[in-house]
């Protein structure tokens, strides 16, 4: 029997963290008494991450691991929904692993007929968001700008997930873009094409300062959100085609 649920877990230069985050989502998970596998999708790494996923996949045998080669998290959480064979689908970050949520989210997105896809937010009533204030900023901007721009309907896009499988996979394989965008495409498509999205809080405790520059950040996202807003307005011209990869 295929396991009912995966949990995809991204991860570039995590080898301080990776071992902790895998052991506390897979205890976590068998006290539960479910079936699930972890699949640990690293990319880029310059540490030892890739050797430390091939390892927790030979001591565990829920865990797998994938390695693909430029620095990506977003074509690595593609990656990971795509090898998934849960009819869930959760997505962790390995500084914030949320059970709790995993809890929560996965009877909302199960049934066939409701949302296909939950998100985390750290922006509606009931969250908290322990990040500090640039990082909270920046995060209102960037849910502004979709809900108004793009007519997305939830408040966050970019974090804990859960979804459902069979209906998510074939739109992530139209999605173009990576990094912090393919997850907040993916969402978009999903609302596109008539899936139901929800949204639960979160409470927001990363177990490390940010890595990501935001000064690298914002420039990027600003040039990937108006691309991918032509994207989505060119296909809806008479013979658009959504774009496949
Ligand atoms: N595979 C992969 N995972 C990434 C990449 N960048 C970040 N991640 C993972 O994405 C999650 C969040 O990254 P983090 O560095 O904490 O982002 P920040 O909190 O925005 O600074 C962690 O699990 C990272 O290991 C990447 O290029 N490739
Ligand atoms: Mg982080």
């Amino acid at each position: 029997m295929p396991p009912a649920l995966t949990v995809v877990l991204p991860a570039h230069n995590e080898s301080g963290m990776l071992d902790d985050a895998v052991r506390e989502v897979a205890t976590g998970l068998r006290e539960r008494g479910r079936s699930f596998e972890i699949v640990v999708v690293e990319n880029g790494s310059s540490d030892d991450t890739a050797a430390i996923a091939n390892r927790l996949a030979g001591e565990w045998p829920e865990v797998r691991s994938l390695s693909l080669p430029e620095p990506d998290y977003g074509r690595a959480l593609r990656a990971g929904l795509l090898a998934a064979v849960g009819d869930v689908v959760v997505n962790f970050d390995v500084d914030f692993t949320d059970l709790g949520f995993l809890d929560r989210a996965v009877p909302i997105v199960e049934p066939p007929d409701g949302p296909a896809v939950v998100v985390g937010s750290k922006r509606t009533a009931g969250s908290a968001d322990t990040r500090n204030w640039q990082r909270r900023a920046i995060t209102g901007v960037f849910s502004t700008l979709l809900r108004v721009g793009f007519g997305l309907s939830v408040s966050d896009t970019h974090g804990v997930k859960a979804m459902r499988r069979e209906a998510m996979a074939p739109l992530a394989r139209h999605c173009r873009f990576g990094q912090d965008l393919f997850d907040t495409e993916l969402i978009l498509r999903a609302e596109r094409s008539g899936l139901r999205s929800a949204e639960i809080p979160v409470e927001v405790v990363e177990k490390r300062p940010a890595r990501s520059s935001i000064r690298a950040r914002i420039p990027r996202t600003v040039k990937g959100l108006v691309a991918l807003r032509l994207a989505l307005w060119r296909e809806r011209l008479p013979g658009g085609k959504p774009a496949v990869l």
